[in-house]
């Protein structure tokens, strides 16, 4: 095999941003400190049923006491950002659909000392503002489905762009609103976990409200900064060759990307997408002058990447595939859609069962170039989770993931094939640093590149570190892997 630095390695744009990512409830715990009120994720995980092994995120990583020992060993690893979330109920404990509620100093006073801590580390801060910590309060107010939630959102994000604006150059309004959306109003198998299509989609309306509503706050309260959208985008497509399969194409695509993509960037609902859910709902909820507060100027695309859609027009009488990793088969993400499946794909998968395509990742990226030339994009989060064993090292464990390896290293050379065919991405970011709490799937699922015992919060660099951090020096993808 080769390392990064040898002959067989492909070298990145100069100035490539190399990163980890995580979010606040899946690392942090304290979830009780310093005046932090709960959210949904609270609420969720401590309903029996809901998350595998009632797991919930009262310890997590501990992260919120040990970000310095987190710190170093990102050092270690040469990593030059960290893409880390705030949480809103640290911030704003007392907020009410109708008020913002008094600042909580103690809760901006932790997110202020991280930033401080990672800079000088050299390493650069990228700001998460809703990774889906959603105070509880609101969502008793009725959470996405209510526009309050989107105004709140607003303020509560001038707030925390006011706070740190001076230090951190890149403010994510929202991570992948499609998982808010489908997964906590329609599926479910999220938190505030609701299984009303309707409500989905009034959700997924208020939080592209929240984002333009936020980039604005964000604009004013920082106007040095860069304002980005992180969004769980697919390259939707079908091996089938029917009429009825390229129309699930478009209609899954629709829900999943354009829905998001083209109020933002194009200041308009899709007419086929709007057509097609209008047996669910007719869409009252968007007032006017909503899409122009919605598009707004945007610096970044931020773009989460992890396996790709293969759909097919499902023929009513087998039973009807469903390997889209969501994890529901009685109620589906996917709103009007019921005569589409998600037929399982030959070849590798990871522990989440999602297929691994890194083609998927080059096709995505390139769409977004030809379709939105000039906007710049990040890959704020890419990676995989597998069944680690941690075995007895010389000095310390050892974690010898080379399924990870392997993931990371293919799906990186797909990000320099969209490079190299023009594709304007400025950087990546791996999830995540530590292994953490995985949503509805608890602590069984390890997507870190740092293994944590959860017992002792002991944590280990993997294999995939130690390959991640030769990449980073290298600032290069090798073309083969050793062993
Ligand atoms: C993303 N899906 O979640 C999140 O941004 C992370 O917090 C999470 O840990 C990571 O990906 C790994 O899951 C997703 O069902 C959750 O398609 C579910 C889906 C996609 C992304």
């Amino acid at each position: 095999g080769e390392t990064a630095e040898g002959a067989g390695a492909r070298r990145f744009p100069p100035g490539f941003v190399w990163g980890t990512a995580t979010a606040a409830y899946q690392v942090e715990g304290a979830v009780a400190e310093d005046g932090r009120t709960p959210s949904i994720w609270d609420t969720y995980s401590h309903t029996p049923g809901r998350v595998a092994g009632g797991d919930t995120g009262d310890v997590a990583d501990d992260h919120y006491h040990r970000f310095r020992e987190d710190i170093a060993l990102m050092q270690r690893l040469g990593l030059t950002s960290y893409r880390f979330s705030v949480a809103w109920p640290r911030i704003t404990p007392q907020v009410g659909a109708d008020a913002l509620g008094p600042v909580n100093e103690a809760g901006l006073a932790f997110y202020s000392t991280l930033v401080d801590e990672l800079l000088a580390a050299g390493i650069e801060p990228a700001v998460t503002l809703y990774h889906w910590d959603l105070p509880q309060a609101l969502e008793d107010a009725g959470g996405w489905t209510s526009r309050r939630t989107a105004e709140r959102f607003a303020e509560y994000a001038g707030v925390v762009a006011g706070a740190l604006g001076d230090r951190v150059r890149t403010f994510i309004t929202l991570n992948e609103p499609w998982c808010s959306a489908y997964l906590g109003y329609a599926s479910g198998v999220h938190a505030p976990g609701r299984t009303e299509p309707a409500a989905a989609l009034a959700a997924v309306h208020h939080l592209n409200l929240a984002h333009g509503l936020g980039a604005a706050a964000v604009r004013r309260a920082a106007p040095g900064a860069r304002v980005a959208l992180t969004l769980n985008l697919a390259w939707v497509r079908t091996e089938g060759a029917r009429k009825s399969d390229a129309d699930a194409v478009r209609r899954v695509d629709g829900l999943q990307n354009r829905v998001f993509l083209d109020p933002v960037l194009r200041g308009s609902y899709p007419a086929d997408v709007l057509a097609d859910t209008a047996a669910v709902t007719d869409w009252s909820f968007v007032r006017e002058g909503d899409l122009a507060l919605i598009h707004q100027p945007l610096d970044v695309l931020g773009v989460n990447y992890y396996s790709p859609t293969v759909v097919r027009a499902w023929d009513g009488t087998s039973p009807r595939a469903e390997a889209d990793g969501h994890g529901n088969s009685a109620h589906s993400p996917w709103v009007a859609c019921a005569d589409v499946e998600f037929p399982e794909l030959p070849g590798d998968k990871t522990a989440m069962g999602w297929s691994v395509d890194p083609r998927g990742m080059t096709e995505l990226l390139l769409r977004l170039h030809r379709e939105h030339p000039g906007l710049e994009l990040l890959v704020t989060e890419n990676g995989a989770a597998y069944d680690d064993v941690v075995v007895a090292g010389p000095v310390t464990g050892q974690v010898h993931d080379v399924e990870r390896t392997r993931y990371l290293r293919d799906h990186l050379a797909a990000v320099l094939d969209a490079v190299e065919a023009g594709a304007p991405v400025t950087g990546y970011y791996l999830w995540s640093f530590l292994d953490n709490f995985e949503w509805g799937y608890g602590f069984s699922k390890r997507f870190g590149i740092v293994h944590v015992d959860y017992a002792t919060q002991e944590r280990t660099l993997k294999d995939s570190a130690l390959w991640y951090a030769s990449v980073v020096g290298a600032n290069a993808v090798p073309t083969a892997l050793r062993g």
